[in-house]
């Protein structure tokens, strides 16, 4: 049995409520209600997609309609199912709107971002006490976050293996700006119940970070039984192996949404720029006092920020991850917009390839 079935067998039934399902949602699927049937993506095959629905799990391809303009399911996305009588199959032929939209940027990539998931509430940043507990990185991922319109919350994992788990906040304090910090254990249980405001009926929560951090191991933890593999640390470097390779949704026992990712190599942050001012709420703030409206906090004089650094107000680091983050963000805008020239010239090719076949057909 693939772990798809095994969670989502028809045995347990599912109300459209607790898959997430709202009054927008509702709305969008009106004008489908009569011939078709909603659900939601929980994970994404190399041409299938598993879908839950109201009446169970199943396997659903896609429309050629939606392959030919690129609109692609991504996992949480609730999607327009139709069923084929003659083959007993579905095919998904909408996706309906997303609430929000985790993607972050691919390296060597043409600038466009990558669609992570679709529909999460809260996004768990999962670290792990020791060598992942990286501030800049965290800055990384909070700008994803905010940029995504979820809610951030950073989990510190194996807190069974610091000395001391309380300083473990406080280390990762300045770039937490207002996000929950959770010290926790997957493996001992410690702190797991301050997981519970988060983890509620019918509610999204997706778990990203660095491979080995432990993801899997508390969506385990969390479904009290072993429905992900889990990878074992190698001593010498403690940096796991990628053990996680396909996204997933799970349902708790309690009727929460958890997905499980793949560990991330890289954080591009791709084109996520609406995040920078949520992840640096202090600059954005101080900024408000620099002459210059566009005052890139370099070399402008008048700037507030940098003057807040020479009066020791704001940290130096802070400032140079703020500075390093807005020029790769720059540097990916302007690929994007390359890349989507490159790709609008395309489609016009194709398009005045098909507009000259149909001449040609005419003609004839
Ligand atoms: N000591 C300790 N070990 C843990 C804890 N959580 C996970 N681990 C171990 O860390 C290793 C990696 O855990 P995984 O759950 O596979 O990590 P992951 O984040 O899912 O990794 P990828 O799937 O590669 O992204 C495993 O050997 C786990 O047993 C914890 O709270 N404490
Ligand atoms: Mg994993
Ligand atoms: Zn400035």
């Amino acid at each position: 049995m693939t772990p798809d079935a095994a969670q989502f067998s028809s045995s347990r039934e599912f109300t459209l409520e607790t898959l997430g399902w709202d009054e927008s949602l509702a709305s969008a699927f009106e004008r489908y209600r009569d011939s078709y049937t909603p659900g939601r993506v929980s994970s994404r095959h190399r041409t299938t997609f598993a879908i839950i629905t109201e009446s169970g799990s199943m396997q659903a391809g896609i429309s050629g309609a939606l392959r030919r303009v690129g609109r692609i399911p991504a996992v949480g996305d609730f999607v327009v199912l139709h069923r084929q009588p003659d083959t007993g199959t579905s095919m998904i032929v909408d996706i309906l709107p997303r609430k929000t939209l985790f993607t972050r940027g691919v390296p060597g990539r043409d600038g466009d971002d990558q669609v992570v998931a679709a529909n999460i509430d809260t996004v768990f940043i999962v670290t792990a006490a020791g060598a992942d507990l990286n501030r800049h990185r965290l800055e990384r991922y909070l700008t994803l976050v905010h940029a995504s319109g979820a809610e951030p919350v950073i989990l510190i994992n194996k807190a069974d293996l610091a000395i001391d788990p309380s300083t473990l906040t406080s280390e990762i304090a300045p770039v937490a700006t207002g996000v929950p910090v959770i010290t926790l254990s997957a493996v001992t249980g410690y702190g797991l119940s301050a997981l519970d405001p988060f983890l509620l009926p019918g509610r999204t929560v997706a778990l990203i970070g660095s491979s080995g951090v432990g993801k899997s191991t508390l969506i385990n933890t969390l479904l009290q039984r072993t429905v992900q593999d889990t990878g074992r640390v190698r001593e010498s470097d403690g940096k796991g192996r990628h053990t996680t390779s396909v996204r997933q949704m799970f349902i708790l026992e309690n009727g929460a949404l958890v997905i499980d990712n793949p560990g991330l190599r890289e954080v591009g942050i791709g084109t996520a720029g609406s995040g920078m001012n949520d992840t640096f709420p202090e600059i954005r703030e101080l900024a408000a006092g620099c002459r210059f409206s566009d005052c890139r906090h370099e070399h402008e004089p008048g700037c507030a920020v940098r003057e807040a650094v020479a009066e020791g107000l704001l940290s130096q680091d802070r400032l140079e991850s703020y500075l390093m983050l807005a020029k790769e963000l720059e540097f990916q805008q302007e690929k994007a917009e390359i890349g989507l020239a490159r790709s609008e010239r395309k489609r016009w090719k194709e398009i005045s390839k098909v507009a000259r076949d149909i001449r040609g057909t005419k003609e004839r």
